[in-house]
């Protein structure tokens, strides 16, 4: 079993753990939602929290690892919550750094869809879940970007929803704000991974092009899950890209992707011009 192979696994067995302890939790917590830190703490709490923003609706406002419920089945899974940026409350699902070995995203669907990696590092949180989250409220996603240099940019969408994989985790987002660009006018892209080709490029995979698994288009402007590569610029273009801020051959050095209920954003902008 390969390293990746062995993630997976691990994934699901985390996931099938949970469910397990699920019955039990609940003797002991009452509908336990819970902040969680390594090793698995579980904390009693009175209610269930499907995303961040609720978790910090329940007073808990330090980021760190919680264990939500996701969608109708109440799927539990962990997540990372970052109760700092922009008046926290996101539940982070995507995240790049530096790191030594560097975490390869060059996986296929299944690694995709159920997440790799460490939650408090490099991570895909995976598509089901993602898509879970995004289908149970309207949510907002941000991206935030750092190029090697140390410079800090941001791109704010007001709606960003990922549907089933019946649909191929079809994402839709819009609604750009910012100052990183607008890398993400894919329209309705598909998921595509290199082992399922679900883009618009006719003789080609993007995924296998760009070093990556995305919702590629014909391939699209961004490559956040690309090829983790150094601060050369102009050495390959399926590194880590936002074409609109730094083009397609400047891998970034660290990306996250975080997304929250849109109802905050719309009440905030709602503030702001009164
Ligand atoms: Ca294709």
């Amino acid at each position: 079993m390969s390293k990746i192979e062995g993630q997976v696994a691990v994934s699901k067995i985390l996931n099938q753990l949970l469910d397990m302890t699920q019955s039990t939790e609940r003797q002991y917590h009452a509908n336990g939602a819970a902040h969680v830190s390594a090793p698995l703490e579980l904390s009693a709490s009175k209610a269930i929290s499907s995303n961040c923003w609720e978790v910090q609706q329940l007073g808990l406002h330090q980021s760190g690892l919680f264990l939500l419920r996701l969608g109708r089945g109440l799927r539990p899974a962990l997540a990372y919550c970052d109760h700092e940026t922009d008046g926290g409350g996101w539940t982070v699902i995507q995240q790049r750094l530096p790191a030594e070995p560097q975490l390869d995203f060059f996986l296929g669907w299944e690694a995709y869809k159920w997440g790799f990696g460490d939650l408090e590092h490099e991570f895909w949180l995976g598509n089901e879940n993602i898509h879970l989250l995004t289908t149970s409220d309207k949510f907002e996603l941000r991206v935030e970007l750092e190029g090697h240099d140390g410079t800090h940019r941001y791109a704010h969408y007001e709606r960003f929803v990922v549907a089933a994989e019946q649909d191929q985790y079809r994402v839709r987002v819009f609604g750009y704000s910012g100052d990183a660009g607008d890398s993400l006018d894919i329209g309705g892209a598909a998921f595509t991974t290199k082992d399922r080709d679900n883009d618009q490029l006719a003789d080609g995979n993007c995924a296998s092009l760009l070093h990556g698994g995305w919702w590629y288009s014909r391939c699209g402007n961004a490559n956040l899950n690309g090829g983790y590569l150094d601060a050369q610029p102009d050495s390959q273009d399926s590194g880590v890209f936002w074409a609109a801020w730094t083009g397609y051959r400047h891998s970034l050095k660290s990306v996250r992707m975080m997304v929250r209920p849109a109802s905050y954003y719309a009440t905030r902008k709602t503030a702001n011009r009164s």
